[in-house]
């Protein structure tokens, strides 16, 4: 199956916990929007495809399927890419994590974008720290202790006792608020120790390597989702 993955260009947004997923697999899939541009990110959720109508990127096109939400997609992804365990209970307790890694998502989202995402940064700066506060303080610990207690229970290595699409996406997530919180994560991850080791784990990781090395994967930036703001980190 060749898949197609829409995104928006110049940023690793939430499209790159598909990403990882395909380019763990070898998958053959075009970044479409980084070929045609964005605009047909839009032709799509302005309806001009028939079948399923997406609210937001990243969506899939596989054959006639079109999947969007990022547990949705990876759910549809891991048994053909072979990144999710055969038995029923780990498959739904490799979605449930993945729903769980997506609410993160979106508190880390929230962080610097408390009152609307579409207003600027600048224009919510002040509700920005307090948030941000809030995140690095009492949420992130609570997200992160919960994961190392998963990998703890699934053995130490994996979130659910073998590689998955789930310890990817942790992968990016610890590299995502790495960037984005450098002085709250040094701080964190002293109780994070599997975490730490999967992170590493995943990062040398033939085809991930391979990728993170090549000019697909782009650097984080201030237009993503993890974004480096220092007055948003711990205080020096
Ligand atoms: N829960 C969705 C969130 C999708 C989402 O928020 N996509 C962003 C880009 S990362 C977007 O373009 N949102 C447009 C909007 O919310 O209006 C998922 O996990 O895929």
């Amino acid at each position: 199956m060749h898949y197609e993955l829409y995104y928006w260009t110049g940023i690793q947004g939430r499209g790159e916990f598909v990403r990882l997923a395909l380019e763990d697999a070898g998958a053959s899939y075009d970044d479409v929007a980084r070929i045609q541009g964005d605009d047909a990110i839009v032709r799509f959720l302005d309806g001009a495809h028939e079948g399923a109508l997406p609210f937001a990127p990243p969506f899939l096109k596989a054959g006639r399927l079109v999947i969007a939400q990022v547990a949705n997609i990876l759910q549809y992804l891991g048994p053909p890419l072979g990144l999710v365990p055969d038995s029923e209970s780990r498959r739904l307790y490799a979605h449930q994590l993945q729903l769980t890694i997506s609410d993160l998502v979106a508190e880390v989202h929230d962080a610097h974008h408390p009152i609307a995402s579409n207003l600027y940064y600048e224009d919510q700066r002040v509700e920005a720290q307090r948030r941000a506060a809030a995140l690095r303080e009492t949420r992130l610990p609570k997200f992160l202790d919960y994961f190392e207690q998963v990998l703890e229970r699934g053995g130490g290595l994996h979130a659910v006792r073998e590689h998955s699409y789930v310890d990817l996406s942790l992968f990016q997530l610890m590299a995502g608020l790495e960037y984005a919180f450098p002085r709250a994560m040094q701080r964190l991850e002293r109780q994070l120790p599997l975490l730490c080791a999967l992170r590493q784990r995943v990062a040398v990781r033939p085809r991930i390597a391979a990728y993170l090395d090549s000019s697909r994967r782009l650097p984080f930036n201030e237009n993503g989702i993890f974004r480096h703001y220092p007055e948003l980190d711990d205080p020096r």
